[in-house]
């Protein structure tokens, strides 16, 4: 049975205001929270949605070392840089503050004290290691060293990238900081953890019985993780920027950025309605609804809910749609690549066509699986659905009616059969979106106001009014009426997804009032009223355009190959005396040619000066045999010979790999003698 609420609180992941957002944010969080906020408002329903950056944690910490600046004057930055981004794109919170405020640490501080009194927390000391350069502890991620599984040597504290296994900082071996690149040594610290495997029945009973419908993703990431058996976890961390741990004896300790996070819904809630705040917490005829990311799922279904749960006066989470990943073009978005359209380029880009990008991102929204953006799929889109159905559609209705109305809503008089049923299968379209959006199916509900947008395209390409208008103009206004009151119908539809054209719309139909219940009539418009000039609501976007984002991406890729080749580390040190081991040479190419059944090896007869010798090196992928012939190259003219395919290589010529990976010989600026010294 689903119960009926009073009202609702709509909460957004709380970005980390340590960089601008990109699509994959509103892909994965806001768009579905402001469609579903926009839908609930225009049904007239009690609805707020809360929203922040989340300013604490140890990057914001290290990104501002990097730039020497303090961790306040990076997350100003970014805090205004979000929160425009989210302006610019129509995300309607009420709401958008931040952790750094004084009311957020207040409440954060208050609701960990308050949970300390009871004693719900317990106490721990461990060894961690602290970097006694920095005087500092160092969190997991912040010290790298080699993979005690794979022995990659640039292993994370918490993980290996190269194998994928889950490490402990103290698996490392040779630990080294990330902050000052010293070896850190450990020390003991004490820190306030929230027994999770406390709650663990009551997380069970509450997710695995009570909450079935939510997204299969979700369910089964909580199931996994209640299977796998829950363990205390810190809410404390050595760190001196995030809110103070308020206890006695714990300077130099502040609260989880995970722990403090969450709550800034309840701040940002409280900073918005100081006095009726409570409503929205505390009262089970609210509905509490998270939209988050995947990465995000267990702290909002089982350590948020937990920590709720325990302070013992607030409601619980409803449902939290967390949606799957956005891939651009085939790879994941990465801040770090900068792999990823960041809103405010994309607006620089195209500007005024924040609607296309709402829509595209919704109409490929990465509900149930992972997804792709594409700038094709992103072109095609607009091109063959917001300006070939939705737009062309309303642009006839009113074109026409300025052409033969002069603008003002024709009468509706008699209806045909097919007027008749064309008018059945709109009605339906709003109790099929209703469905769909109350279940946070927002592609489906957005592929069914395009349905409508659908039906009328139809239905004036099969009435054709443009000739009926010498015979019949109470037929052609009844059908331009009908196609008027469709279009009224699509402003309200859209509303929730395209916000900037759907007042747009509204505009153009003279509509003074928008609201859902009106949805699926045929009287919204009044016969007479006056319409303004048609205006296209959607233009094409021209190859160009995409093919400049394409080209932009490339460059990123190539950037990004340059970056990861010139970051391989230099080898150890050598002597002098070791260096003047290497005889390094001038030769030239005498004779060249692939080495049978190897297709990586070419075999060389070089002119060394000293009567001629074999050389064979594995650069066949690289050259042609003729590329090479009576070039010079180098090489190291004292390597012991060694046998390759059978055949003895007296040597080994040089060359350098460049960012493709492609190798290329090293030649001498000029030509010189061959069996000339390298030094
Ligand atoms: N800032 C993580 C993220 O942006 C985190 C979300 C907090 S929600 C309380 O993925
Ligand atoms: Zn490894």
């Amino acid at each position: 049975m689903e119960k009926n609420f009073k009202r609702t609180l709509v909460t957004t992941a709380l970005p980390y205001a340590n960089g601008p957002v990109h699509i994959g944010h509103l892909a994965g969080v806001y768009v579905p929270a402001d469609i579903y906020t926009r839908y609930l408002r225009l049904k007239g329903e009690d609805v707020v949605m809360i929203g922040g950056s989340d300013e604490h944690g140890v990057p914001i910490t290290l990104k501002a070392k990097a730039e020497g600046i303090t961790p306040q004057d990076v997350v100003d930055r970014y805090h205004n840089i979000i929160k425009k981004s989210f302006e610019d794109f129509g995300i309607s919170f009420d709401i958008y503050s931040r952790t750094s405020s004084e009311i957020h640490s207040k409440t954060a501080s208050d609701f960990f004290r308050k949970l300390y009194d009871k004693g719900e927390f317990i106490e721990k000391t461990t060894l961690q290691y602290y970097d006694e350069e920095a005087k500092q502890f160092l969190a997991d991620r912040y010290i790298t060293g080699t993979c005690p599984h794979c022995k990659n040597e640039r292993a994370y504290g918490d993980q290996c990238e190269a194998c994928g296994t889950s490490l402990n900082a103290t698996d490392l071996i040779n630990p080294k900081s990330a902050i000052s690149g010293s070896e850190p040594v450990l020390k003991e610290t004490r820190h306030w953890y929230l027994p999770l495997d406390k709650w663990e029945p009551f997380l069970r009973q509450w997710i695995l019985e009570e909450h079935k419908e939510w997204r299969p993703n979700v369910y089964g990431q909580c199931k996994s993780w209640l299977d796998m058996g829950l363990q205390p976890r810190a809410v404390s961390r050595d760190l001196d920027w995030g809110v103070p741990v308020p206890v006695e004896g714990a300077e130099g300790k502040v609260l989880y950025v995970w722990f403090d996070a969450p709550i800034g819904y309840i701040s940002n809630t409280k900073e918005l309605l100081p006095d009726t705040w409570e409503l929205y917490w505390k009262d089970k005829d609210t509905k509490l609804v998270h939209f988050i990311g995947k990465d995000n799922i267990v702290f909002h279904c089982i350590v948020f809910p937990a920590m709720l749960k325990a302070e013992g006066s607030y409601i619980l989470p409803e449902n939290v749609p967390s949606n799957e990943f956005l891939n651009l073009e085939g790879d994941k978005i990465s801040t770090s690549r900068n792999w990823a359209v960041w809103l405010h380029e994309y607006l620089a880009d195209f500007p005024g066509k924040q609607d296309v990008l709402r829509y595209v991102l919704t109409a490929n929204a990465p509900e149930t699986k992972d997804n792709d953006f594409t700038w094709k799929d992103f072109q095609a889109r607009n091109n063959n659905e917001l300006v070939a159905i939705l737009g062309n559609f309303i642009n006839r209705a009113l074109v026409l009616t300025h052409k033969y109305f002069e603008g003002k809503v024709p009468a509706c008089r008699e209806l045909t059969e097919y007027d008749e049923e064309t008018l059945k299968e709109f009605t339906g379209v709003k109790a099929e979106m209703e469905n769909y959006l109350e279940h946070y199916r927002f592609r489906d509900a957005l592929k069914e106001a395009m349905n409508l947008a659908r039906i009328g395209n139809k239905y004036l390409a099969d009435t054709e009014p443009w000739k009926l208008a010498k015979t019949d103009m109470a037929r052609v206004g009844t059908i331009l009426n009908l196609s008027l009151q469709i279009s009224a119908n699509l402003a309200i539809a859209f509303e929730p997804f395209l916000p900037f054209s759907a007042a747009k719309l509204r505009s153009l139909l003279g509509m003074n009032h928008c609201n859902w219940n009106i949805l699926g009539s045929t009287d919204i418009l009044p016969v007479g009223l006056q319409l303004k000039e048609p205006e296209l609501l959607f233009e094409k976007i021209e190859d160009s355009a995409v093919e400049a984002q394409i080209q932009k991406l490339q460059e990123t890729k190539k950037a990004n190959e340059i970056k990861n080749h010139q970051t391989t580390p230099v080898k150890e040190n050598v002597e002098f005396d070791d260096f003047l081991k290497l005889d390094i040479r001038v030769g030239k190419v005498l004779e060249c040619q692939k080495v049978p059944k190897a297709d990586k090896l070419l075999q060389f007869k070089i002119d060394d000066g000293l009567g001629g010798r074999t050389i064979v090196s594995g650069i066949a992928k690289h050259y042609t045999p003729e590329e090479l012939i009576g070039k010079e190259v180098c090489f190291v003219a004292n390597l012991a010979p060694r046998k390759l395919k059978g055949i003895e290589s007296q040597g080994m010529i040089l060359s350098a790999e460049d960012a493709g990976g492609k190798l290329i010989v090293i030649q001498p600026a000029a030509d010189v003698t061959p069996g000339s010294e390298v030094k």
